[in-house]
């Protein structure tokens, strides 16, 4: 057995896909294995996320970096990097607060991933193989943004993401295939309507719409464009991210110029799953209103995906609470918006354990980091959520996940529309 003690641990500052400042961690064990990861930051962050620690200037990572080389490294120095329990453990005690507040969830989650590598490395084993520890795995079923939106767009529309899900894919590369054709198709549409203006922060096109509906509509001809039969080859999945623009039951869509309540804005989105090909539908109201979104799940819960992501941030005791409440039927997982691999896996379980559909999602801020990736198909959770089909931070995920569908051979299965939640319902 490879002796997998921790005997060094750097942390140093890196650059993410907006040109800010992030934290990446490095850690080498005595049997000369090694692991890095970078921490993610996102733009439309849960007000419970954990905190995600910046220095005085409001941007700077200098303290959390300094945590890692200074009391991280000192309390993880000696332990036993194969014991990701135990070193998330004592990453939650050293930090000592309920939300990471003191260490930073940037600083604590790439040494956590980073450990992760590490003990992986030590194997031998790419990180999913090591992470399935010999269970069979599937690669996810890809959802990609084609349009962005909202914070990620200078909120230009409301709607954050519109995604698609390739549904009638048998494979990944082949879901990433039809995926290309609708961006390119999306791109073509845009230029020929004279709207193309580049890209927004995930590499979704430019949302140059007079409303969010047009968006969603435009989004239903790029499918067709593409070739496909929208709903049924590829289907449309949508992020409102509803915190950005609504708290206290109040919602306001700023490119329309109205304001609705949460009855109104579950009225709104249950006539869009009314007339568009829409399968999944992430953070439809505010992550204060629990009553509004127990209401949306009831009307529509039996037949799309309903995430939650800042309503639920990665977190066990919140997903719990939602699965008594039917409140959602998915969660979406962002490591960094709890801190730590294992936290984030308790929510992994908790979630697929009552059914619920289960989404490994990057951050609108990115690195060449790809760990998401293998979490993904290790953990065997079903989807996973990039960001759009452009752009190196975004494509150098798409790509390891093909890499790993080789990797697999013959024994590859691909998780397909399989992943929803409801693909029973909507079979019959
Ligand atoms: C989200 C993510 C990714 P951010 O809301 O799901 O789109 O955005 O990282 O800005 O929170
Ligand atoms: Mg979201």
């Amino acid at each position: 057995m490879p002796d997998t003690t921790i005997t060094r641990i750097t942390g140093r500052r890196v650059w993410d896909s907006r040109g800010w400042p992030t934290v990446e961690a490095e850690i080498e064990l005595a049997c000369g294995a090694h692991g890095r990861a970078i921490a993610p930051a996102g733009a439309s962050r849960g007000a419970r996320e954990a905190v995600d620690l910046r220095d005085a200037d409001g941007t700077g990572v200098k303290d959390a970096v300094a945590n890692v080389n200074g009391p991280i490294a000192t309390a993880l120095a000696g332990m036993d990097a194969s014991q990701q329990a135990d070193i998330d453990r004592a990453l939650i005690a050293l930090d000592g607060t309920p939300n990471k507040a003191r260490l930073g969830a940037n600083a604590t989650v790439a040494v956590s991933l980073a450990t992760l590598h590490a003990a992986a490395d030590a194997q031998g084993l790419p990180l999913f193989r090591y992470l399935a520890q010999g269970k069979p795995v599937r690669l996810p079923l890809p959802e990609i943004q084609i349009f962005g939106g909202g914070a990620h767009a200078g909120r230009r529309i409301d709607i954050q993401d519109l995604m698609v899900m390739a549904l009638a894919a048998k494979s990944f590369d082949e879901a990433l295939e039809m995926t290309a054709r609708v961006y390119h198709a999306a791109g073509e549409l845009m230029r020929d309507a004279g709207k193309l203006r580049g890209v927004a922060d995930e590499g979704g096109w430019w949302p140059e719409f007079g409303s969010n509906e047009e968006a969603i509509e435009t989004l239903v001809r790029a499918i067709a464009r593409a070739g496909f039969v929208p709903g049924d080859e590829v289907a449309i999945s949508l992020d409102i991210a509803a915190s950005e623009f609504g708290s206290g039951g109040h919602y306001r869509l700023g490119l329309e110029g109205r304001s609705l309540d949460s009855d109104g804005m579950c009225e709104m989105l249950l006539g869009w799953l009314h007339r568009y090909p829409i399968v999944s539908v992430e953070d439809p109201l505010a992550e204060d209103d629990r009553a509004g979104m127990m209401r949306f799940t009831a009307a529509a819960g039996q037949r799309v995906q309903i995430i939650g992501d800042d309503y639920l941030t990665t977190s066990a005791e919140r997903v719990q609470a939602a699965i008594a409440d039917h409140a959602c039927n998915a969660v979406l997982l962002k490591p960094n918006q709890c801190g730590t691999v294992t936290e984030t896996r308790a929510a992994l379980d908790l979630a697929k354990a009552a059914g619920w559909g289960c989404i490994v999602s990057a951050r609108s801020g990115e690195t060449e980091d790809l760990s998401i990736v293998h979490l993904a198909t290790g953990w065997d959770a079903g989807q996973l959520k990039v960001g759009s089909f452009a752009r190196s931070e975004r494509m150098a995920k798409w790509n390891e996940a093909l890499r790993i569908e080789e990797m697999l051979g013959i024994d590859a299965r691909f998780a397909g529309r399989a992943a929803l939640p409801l693909t029973k319902l909507w079979l019959c």
